[in-house]
């Protein structure tokens, strides 16, 4: 399904929402990018840019009882379901104001107070996390849903096949998206992958959608439906959205890799499709704001993560005595 602005029915404000959650996941990271670069960071960091309307379109929906866990791309879904920008910037920073207190870094931030479970490295981890969470939200009758965000590499683990038999099953309140941005770590899609992965549902019976990730009322529209197939109690979607990512699998991989693994015309040309720039167009032609509101959207964002950077820099780092787990704990 496409869709154009004058038939999506949002308001102006919900439409200046996206927006501005999206351009705070990109500034964020851009800046995170930097300090990486510039090895101020512990650790190793992978930038979600590009797929902002993925995590933007569905966590937008949900609620701070609904679950969701992330994969080690991860600071876009938590700043998506509502993850506070400085206790993300913090964490990433390795501070002890973090949200998990400095112990997790950019690859577990978790905000459990959120429903965020939390990102992790182990390729593939989410989607049986999640779907022991939503077999939770059902036994509680609660209404919750969970939502697992991996990517195409991740799907090429057994883990989803599991996770797609039993919750086929038992009709668990779940919704899988593959981000597929056309990379596992350094391999194209076509050298790892075979076939489509949104049709790995069908042996089970799942729902399946394929959709442009990039388009984010598309995305919108998509989980909109497997939400309420989820809260019907009708089961899982599986649902592939496709993006691109625009920067490495790992910041500063230039600096270890011996070759190029995808060439600067390919990245060039997919920035075209960037979902930003195309959602800013949609807006101001279906006269749903200026030009000047976007760009005081920016100005807001940027003094935003200006202030979380600040913060996270005069922040202390973890005291080593200190085991205590982190502030979703608390
Ligand atoms: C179980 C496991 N196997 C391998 C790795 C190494 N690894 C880290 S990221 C990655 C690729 C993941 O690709 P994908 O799931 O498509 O996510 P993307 O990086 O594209 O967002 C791999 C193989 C890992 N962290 N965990």
């Amino acid at each position: 399904m496409t869709s154009s602005g004058a038939d999506t029915n949002f308001s102006n404000e919900q439409m200046l929402g996206f927006y501005r959650d999206m351009l705070r996941i990109r500034r964020v990271e851009e800046q995170l990018g930097k300090d990486s670069l510039a090895g101020n960071l512990p650790g190793a960091v992978h930038l979600y840019i590009g797929q902002e309307a993925v995590g933007v379109g569905i966590c937008s929906q949900l609620r701070d009882d609904d679950w969701i866990a992330s994969n080690h791309r991860g600071h876009g879904h938590f700043l998506a379901k509502g993850g506070d920008t400085r206790l993300l910037v913090a964490e990433v920073y390795g501070r002890r104001t973090g949200i998990c207190r400095g112990h997790g870094g950019s690859m577990h931030v978790a905000d459990f107070s959120k429903g965020i479970i939390g990102a992790n490295g182990i390729v593939g981890a989410g989607i049986s996390i999640t779907t022991g969470a939503a077999w939770a939200a059902q036994l509680d009758g609660n209404g919750a849903v969970g939502v697992a965000f991996f990517g195409d590499g991740a799907a090429n683990q057994g883990v989803l096949c599991e996770a797609l038999n039993v919750s086929t099953l038992w009709k668990l309140p779940v919704i899988f998206v593959c981000e597929n941005n056309g990379f596992s770590e350094f391999s194209p899609y076509s050298t790892v992958t075979s076939g489509s992965i949104a049709d790995r549902a069908k042996p089970y019976g799942a729902a399946h959608e394929t959709i442009d990730g990039n388009d984010l009322i598309e995305v919108w529209q998509c989980a909109a439906r497997a939400i309420k197939r989820a809260r019907d109690g009708e089961g899982p979607t599986l649902i592939e959205a496709r993006t691109y990512r625009h920067s490495g699998h790992v910041v500063g991989e230039h600096t270890f890799l011996s070759g190029t693994y995808r060439s600067e015309e390919e990245v060039e040309q997919k920035k075209a499709g960037d979902p930003i720039p195309a959602f800013a167009k949609r807006i101001l032609e279906a006269g749903q704001a200026s030009q000047a509101d976007l760009d005081r959207i920016d100005a807001e964002i940027t003094a935003e993560v200006a202030e979380a950077v600040a913060f996270a820099e005069e922040s202390p780092y973890p005291d080593p005595a200190d085991q205590g787990a982190g502030y979703m704990f608390a």
